[in-house]
């Protein structure tokens, strides 16, 4: 039979959906696939492929006869497992921030360079930082054509790239402002969480019902957010472009799942929107939902849930030569995270 799997983290929000993607793949190339999870979950049943699987603990052992084992779990657990993964014997691809920046470690988009995960010295091969990947089919499919060379990026995050607890916190919030008059002075807004017992740590800094913030993960130097940060330096190190000029500013949007990115992206050579239609549209996991004549455009509430990357509002720059702007949505949970490490494994397992 076909390799073995392990997922780590399986009873995670990623790791959950992992799962219904294999679920729902039509075949997959698996032998045995075993859940992985932190001994309070050991023993839970959980079904894969229609078959009861019981969840192992997290242990050396549990990785014996494991080929590729897939981390959906914090950054300081994956440092700590993911190098007994592979002593055991295993390729680890993991979803953490924990070797993604490691010069062994290659950090993979199959769309952008599937050619990586065959050079992998430590046996670890890092998925990227949703954001970053939300854009990077798209761009790769640009820049194989055109050559890019300056990266302009706003982004529109969903709550649940802050996990379980932003997830809790939007909806909590959402709840206190219902049907309320608020949002018309500074201030009330937070007075109106604060009236329905919310406590005023939130995961986002500030409400995000009723308004956007512009913060996003955690403060770096000089006034950057470490998420900020991610979109350069990964985006460098996937597209093969480590001298790639990137500024971006990340923003939390009142969006449960699937986070939104506005790009202005600047190229070697002359771009047209024709031509990046034609590039978006050959690239199947792509759908390019723009029709300006007709008003259309991605959302993420049209978007969540599905696995592809959307795009539209595709233009040429008027006073910016070689330069598209558009807008894309991804689902920060399929393809951002669950679905990408997913690819990895089966490029790894063709
Ligand atoms: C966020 N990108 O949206 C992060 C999650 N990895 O907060």
């Amino acid at each position: 039979s076909g390799p073995t799997l392990a997922i780590v983290g399986a009873t995670g929000a990623v790791g959950t959906v992992m799962i219904d993607i294999i679920n729902n793949r039509g075949s997959v190339p698996w032998g045995e696939i075993r859940l992985i999870a932190s001994p309070r979950s050991a023993g839970k049943k959980i079904t894969v492929r229609g078959e009861d699987n019981t969840v192992v603990a997290l242990a050396p052992e549990a990785f014996d006869g494991v080929d590729i084992a897939l981390f959906d779990v914090p950054d300081e657990v994956s440092a700590e497992w993911a190098p007994i993964a592979h002593s055991r014997g295993a390729i680890a691809v993991d979803n953490s921030g924990a070797f993604r920046m490691d010069p062994e470690v290659p950090l993979v988009v199959p769309e952008v360079n599937p050619e990586k995960v065959h050079e992998r010295p430590k046996g670890i091969i890092a998925n990227p930082n949703c954001t970053t990947l939300s854009m990077m089919a798209a761009l790769g499919a640009l820049h194989r054509e055109f050559g890019l060379r300056e990266l302009v990026v706003s982004s529109y995050q969903a709550a649940s790239g802050a996990g379980q607890d932003g997830i809790d916190r939007l909806y909590a919030e959402l709840e206190a402002v219902a049907g309320k008059q608020v949002g018309v002075r500074g201030g009330d807004v937070a007075d109106a969480l604060a009236a329905a017992g919310l406590s005023a740590e939130t995961p986002f800094k500030a409400p995000l019902a009723l308004n956007v913030v512009p913060w996003a993960g955690s403060r770096k130097d000089d006034g950057w957010t470490s998420e900020e940060l991610k979109v350069r330096n990964e985006s460098r190190k996937i597209l093969g472009i480590p001298e790639l000029k990137v500024s971006a500013t990340c923003v939390r949007v009142p969006v449960l799942t699937t986070h939104s990115l506005a790009v202005h992206a600047t190229f070697e050579r002359e771009v047209s929107v024709e031509k990046a239609h034609k590039l978006f549209s050959d690239q199947p996991t792509i759908v390019l939902d723009d029709d300006h004549d007709n008003e259309v455009f991605p959302t993420p509430a049209a978007v969540v849930g599905g696995d592809p990357t959307h795009v539209g509002r595709v233009r040429q720059a008027l006073d910016f030569p070689n330069t598209l702007d558009f807008f894309v949505c991804g689902d920060n949970l399929r393809k951002g995270a669950a679905l990408n490490t997913y690819e990895i494994a089966e490029t790894l397992a063709k």
